[in-house]
């Protein structure tokens, strides 16, 4: 056995979303999510195990990571350890296909990457939706990058019920067009955004109801591949988790003027016979839910605003999967 495995996994947006824990040790949410896996970004990691490491190591983008970073690799990486009975310490080395303009979070991506390449490189042989569960326990939103398309993390009742579920191949007429407004450091890490929000936010509560209800609607959109209703769902439950910030103590919110720039011109366009929805996350980026067949045009639009740097089309991605020879061969790796 090589222990040694190379794994590609793509990042999500959340459609319905994943705001705050009921759980902080493994990483149980308050509420089931949605979301679509995206096809443009993506991590690639080899993980190699072996006797012979004194510790473990971690290099992204080819630069050796730091303490702090390794550490959360190690802890990540000891849930496999401890199911496959080692103690072989690993090197972990990641790139991450995310373009630098774009100050997009890759901890989804990252963390399904890992899970997958240990999972291999051990030999474990978990099957997806365990594999999900694992997955989560490094965050919350890598457990729906294990599979493609529309993916269902279906919240649970404990840690090994509390997997992703795929929903539907989105191989329909589906697009998403990202704006990234700007690539700064956030003042609030999501983590500790939704815990200020679970601990102090009056709209919380209804929140997770109102979030119960979308996840329904939304499947219920999806299986009738009814792209209007998908949209319509999916922005007002973007909103509403936006709205919960604004109710902490105290407040905070992750919204800059181009985010606005970027909500207004996806509402113009809509007016003007154009169907696109947009959605944001932990950060000021925008989002547009689109028909891919229309995200060119979409583009344009966006570009009376923002440089073409700053504008992504991708269509839905798949799920994690082993690395080809010819695709390792494109890097340096340290092996
Ligand atoms: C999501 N977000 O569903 C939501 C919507 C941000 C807003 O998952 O603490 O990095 O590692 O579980 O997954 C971002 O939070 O948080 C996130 P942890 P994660 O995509």
């Amino acid at each position: 056995m090589s222990n040694q495995a190379y794994v590609r996994a793509h990042t999500n947006i959340a459609l319905i979303k994943y705001w705050g824990k009921r759980d902080e040790i493994d990483f149980l949410p308050m509420n089931s999510s949605l979301s679509m896996t995206l096809d443009k970004l993506y991590t690639d990691t080899m993980v190699v195990f072996d006797d012979s490491f004194a510790q473990d190591s971690f290099y992204l983008n080819g630069e050796k990571q730091g303490e702090k970073e390794t550490k959360k690799i190690s802890k990540f990486l000891d849930l496999f350890r401890e199911e496959k009975k080692t103690a072989m310490r690993a090197r972990v080395e990641s790139i991450n296909h995310v373009p630098t303009a774009a100050g997009l979070a890759s901890s989804a991506s990252a963390f399904a990457a890992l899970a997958g390449a240990a999972n291999l490189a051990l030999g474990l042989d978990l099957d997806p939706q365990p594999l999900s569960t694992f997955a989560r326990r490094g965050s919350g939103s890598a457990t729906r990058s294990i599979y493609g398309g529309f993916v269902e993390w279906d919240m649970g009742t404990c840690s090994d019920d509390s997997f992703a579920v795929p929903v539907d191949d989105a191989s329909w007429d589906i697009g998403m067009v990202i704006v990234a407004v700007n690539q700064k450091a956030k003042e609030v890490s999501s983590r500790i955004g939704m815990k200020r929000t679970v601990e102090t936010s009056p709209f919380y509560p209804a929140w997770v109801e109102s979030a119960k209800k979308d996840i329904q609607d939304i499947k219920a959109a999806i299986a009738a591949k009814d792209f209007i209703r998908l949209g319509e769902i999916t922005e007002a439950n973007g909103m509403k988790m936006h709205g919960t910030m604004l109710g902490a103590e105290p407040p905070f919110s992750y919204w800059e003027p181009d985010s606005i720039v970027a909500i207004k011109t996806a509402q113009t366009l809509r007016k003007q016979g154009i169907p696109c929805y947009v959605t944001m996350d932990a950060g000021p980026n925008v989002k547009v839910l689109c028909r891919l067949s229309q995200a060119e045009t979409i583009k344009q639009a966006l570009l009376e605003h923002f440089t073409e740097d700053k504008l992504i089309i991708t269509k839905p991605g798949k799920g994690i999967r082993e690395l080809t020879a010819a695709e390792r061969a494109v890097y340096n790796w340290n092996d």
